[in-house]
């Protein structure tokens, strides 16, 4: 870092002594009066400029090899090996025109300076020059475009029929993943339903009344419901509040005043989002009655069951080989979902689902191997016990400046052999399977869920849930 510093301080040191001497001969050459003196300072501008620009350029080239290990390499998706290609003939066309370009730039001021003799031509306007200039690059420009709209398409068109289908879901500040189960459909989802054990609000018949008995209570199961709650903490607030502006209307002791202020000050802010709350809920309530009527439940019946296998897993594992379809959404604001080694990149937007398509053509242990010849993943880094590229994974990020944990908004993915992926995706339970006991439902655990509501390693041909009089049969197939 600090060699860093003195080059550049030098460099900047050397700009400020040529301007100087410049400047002085230039004044000299005022004093003298002379028109000898602008030729000889035209010539040494021009010089000067050659050498700017061989010493730009060797930066230039020498720069690409330099970094060349640390760049991201793009073989390992079908999409990587398309965009590096359009990438390559970009760099190799707009390359030649930056050199040629330049290289006029700074050698016609030192062949066509001011000279004795040296007369400029003037001319105002030529046909042949404008056409060149308008044809060529707009036959270049439009193969670039149509190249781009190939690969566009490529990336964008629907999956295949043997793709894998992943839904990716962004929210402040992770993501969450969901497969399709063995029935390869995902199950609907509905704002209205997210809550802690359903934090997609995936649509179930149970998780409807699920929602309905968090929101508005249950005598039957002694619950409260999310309303009620708040309506309690208005009360209790309110009370509370009495006693603190008592004191401080009447305390004599000031600083028991200050304390007591700051706690009114928050409790107010609390007490004025309440009514709000109240209001989300109450409209959520609302439309989760209006629009799940039976004549509506039993129109969709079989939409309603897909949702009971997707499982959620905490990594994305998807077969080398195999094209993978993933669906994209968000929560709150725009996130960005990102897998820079697999040239993909997409929009995560609240409300308006986006997809994209890719293949992934190496697996994550042949990755790591590859990754152990490049120089910058050898080093072993500080408190670590092995190289870096022991460790390599493809990293997904989050693209799209999304709040205070914006940096912290990774995920996993792991490319594996067909075999490991299989294995893997038969390890996931659904996330129905996790959080089924924690539903609140009058008539329990469930006429139409019972038999994938328990992973598929289950042994036993009946669960029952702790702490419940609830049983569900499960199927062993
Ligand atoms: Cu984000």
């Amino acid at each position: 870092m600090a060699t860093g510093w003195l080059i550049f301080i030098a460099i900047v040191m050397i700009v400020v002594v040529l301007f100087q001497v410049t400047r002085t001969l230039d004044l000299v050459g005022q004093l003298r009066g002379g028109e000898r003196t602008t030729v000889e300072m035209t010539k040494l501008h021009s010089i000067l400029g050659l050498i700017f620009m061989i010493l730009g350029m060797i930066g230039f080239f020498w720069s690409f090899g330099h970094y060349e290990d640390r760049m991201v390499d793009h073989h390992s998706s079908d999409n990587g090996l398309m965009i590096h290609k359009m990438f390559v003939v970009t760099l190799w066309v707009t390359g030649i025109v930056f050199v040629i370009t330049n290289v006029l730039l700074f050698v016609f001021p030192y062949l066509y300076r001011n000279r004795p003799g040296n007369e400029a031509v003037h001319f105002a306007h030529s046909n042949k020059l404008e056409f060149i200039w308008t044809i060529v690059p707009t036959i270049v420009l439009t193969g670039l475009v149509v190249f781009g709209l190939q690969a566009w398409t490529d990336i964008m068109s629907p999956p295949e029929e043997d793709a894998i289908t992943i839904e990716v879901t962004g929210q402040q500040f992770f993501w969450s993943s969901r497969y399709t189960g063995p029935d390869g459909k995902l199950g609907p989802r509905d704002n209205d339903l997210i809550c802690p054990e359903n934090p997609l609000g995936i649509v179930t018949r149970e998780w409807i009344e699920h929602r309905m008995v968090s929101l508005k209570g249950s005598e039957k199961l002694n619950q409260k419901g999310e309303i009620v709650k708040l309506q309690e903490r208005e009360k209790e607030i309110n009370t509370q509040l009495a006693i603190y502006y008592d004191i401080v209307n009447n305390s004599p002791n000031k600083y028991r005043v200050a304390v007591v202020k700051d706690s009114v000050d928050l409790l107010e802010t609390e007490l004025n989002k309440i009514p709000k709350k109240i209001d989300i809920r109450e409209k959520a309530f609302t439309r989760i009655t209006t629009k799940y009527t039976e004549e509506y439940i039993a129109a969709n019946a079989d939409e309603f069951t897909w949702g009971y296998d997707d499982p959620m897993p905490s990594e994305i594992h998807v077969p080398v080989n195999n094209q993978v379809y993933v669906k994209i959404t968000a929560l709150d604001v725009l996130h960005n979902f990102y897998i820079p080694h697999m040239d993909v990149k997409m929009d995560a937007v609240p409300g308006m689902p986006t997809s994209f398509t890719f293949t992934p053509l190496v697996t994550t242990a042949d990755k790591r191997i590859e990754m152990s010849e490049n120089d910058a993943w050898t080093v072993i880094e500080e408190g670590d016990d092995m190289p870096r590229w022991q460790k390599f994974n493809y990293e997904i990020a989050c693209a799209e400046l999304c709040g205070t944990g914006h940096s912290s908004m990774k995920y996993t993915l792991i490319v594996d052999s067909p075999e490991d992926y299989e294995k893997w995706l038969a390890e996931q339970p659904s996330k129905w399977s996790q959080v089924y006991a924690s539903l609140y439902l009058e008539n329990g655990v469930s006429k139409y869920a019972p038999k994938i509501a328990a992973p598929a390693a289950a042994t036993t041909d009946t669960v029952t849930i702790a702490n419940t009089d609830v049983t569900v049969v499960v199927n062993k197939n």
